[in-house]
């Protein structure tokens, strides 16, 4: 779990807010206020420095370039801007503990409260410069906090079906009404915006459900991040797509393109079995021999769950080996 990012003044306030309460004694007065700062600022240096460090150790470092988790973290966010933020943030622990080293010895050496207060300050405003200065890099790793937190949890070993297709095609209402899912569903494209996972039970077996962000028909490198994330369902985790057309282009994409999509998904898709639906139905009910639902309505939901069961029981049937023959 990454924790959460505080800003600079955040950071300072909790260390030298909390150190305020360190007491000391000492054999004056003066030597008693001397102990006293010496041990505040060692203790705020410290929690700056195991701050920063917590959050220079939070994020993973990625090594693999393959894998559904990894790329997606890629596609999710810089990971070269995030190494860079991470190195800075690990630079400014180690620059406050410099300073703590420094002007503990520089306190130890005052000779009366002026000096003391002038170094005490002097220290303050050193650690708060640095901390103001990995600001921008704090800012970026809570950005990446925030990206990171919408991976969602899959489960390797279920069988799992991605519904994909054009934006607008309703598939997220596809996903909404036979899943534990429930998507955001709205008359406008790219309302999906990233991985959505929902449970089908049948029976006593459970299958994801993966609900994925809208596919235009272009080629893979002019894909934005929000259409790749569904690339990588479909790479990584799909047992079977199930590919929603829109025959009546209410969603605001020809049927051609439409056409064209499902065509470069099964070039790059070759070994997933895929099941085509058009759907909207209650708009326009075409002569195709495709299967036919409204994921509105409800018409023809059955079918498809059908379909997509036999296609399971089979692959299950295969697998098994063969009984002997009478
Ligand atoms: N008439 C009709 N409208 C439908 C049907 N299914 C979905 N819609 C509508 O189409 C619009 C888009 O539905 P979504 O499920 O959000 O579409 P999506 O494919 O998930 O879209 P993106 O997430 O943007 O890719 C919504 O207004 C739905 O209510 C259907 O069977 N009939
Ligand atoms: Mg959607």
């Amino acid at each position: 779990m990454l924790p959460t990012i505080m800003m600079p003044q955040e950071i300072l306030d909790k260390a030298f807010l909390r150190v305020s309460k360190i007491d000391a004694s000492g054999h004056s007065k003066f030597d008693m206020i001397k102990n006293k700062s010496i041990a505040r600022i060692n203790a705020a240096g410290d929690i700056v420095h195991t701050t920063l460090m917590k959050y220079n150790r939070a994020f993973p470092s990625v090594n693999e370039r393959e894998g559904f988790m990894v790329e997606l973290m890629c596609v999710l966010v810089d990971m070269d801007k995030l190494k860079i933020a991470l190195s800075r943030v690990e630079w400014g622990a180690d620059k406050v503990m410099d300073l703590r080293r420094v002007y503990d010895r520089k306190i130890k050496g005052t000779h009366n409260l002026d000096e003391l207060d002038n170094a005490r300050k002097e220290y303050y405003g050193r650690v708060s410069s640095i901390v103001w200065r990995v600001e921008p890099h704090l800012k970026y790793l809570a950005y990446a906090r925030d990206e990171f937190r919408k991976i969602p949890i899959v489960d390797e070993e279920m069988d799992t079906i991605v519904v994909a297709g054009f934006p607008n095609v309703g598939k997220s209402q596809l996903v909404d009404r036979i899943s534990t899912a429930k998507p955001e569903i709205a008359a406008y494209p790219f309302t999906t915006q990233g991985i959505g996972i929902g449970v089908y039970t049948s029976g006593y077996r459970k299958f994801q459900i993966i609900d994925t962000p809208g596919l235009l028909d272009r080629p893979l490198e002019d894909r934005n991040a929000i259409e790749l994330q569904a690339i990588l369902a479909l790479k990584y985790l799909s047992d079977m797509i199930v590919f929603v057309l829109d025959p009546s282009e209410t969603a605001g994409y020809t049927i051609e393109q439409q056409e064209r999509l499902l065509a470069s998904v099964k070039v790059n898709f070759p070994d997933v079995y895929i099941l085509e639906v058009e759907n909207k139905v209650d708009v326009l009910r075409t002569e195709s021999d495709r299967l036919k639902m409204s994921a509105m309505t409800g018409e023809g939901v059955p079918e498809l769950l059908d379909e997509m069961m036999k296609f399971f029981r089979l692959r299950e049937k295969q697998s098994m080996p063969s009984e002997p023959s009478e």
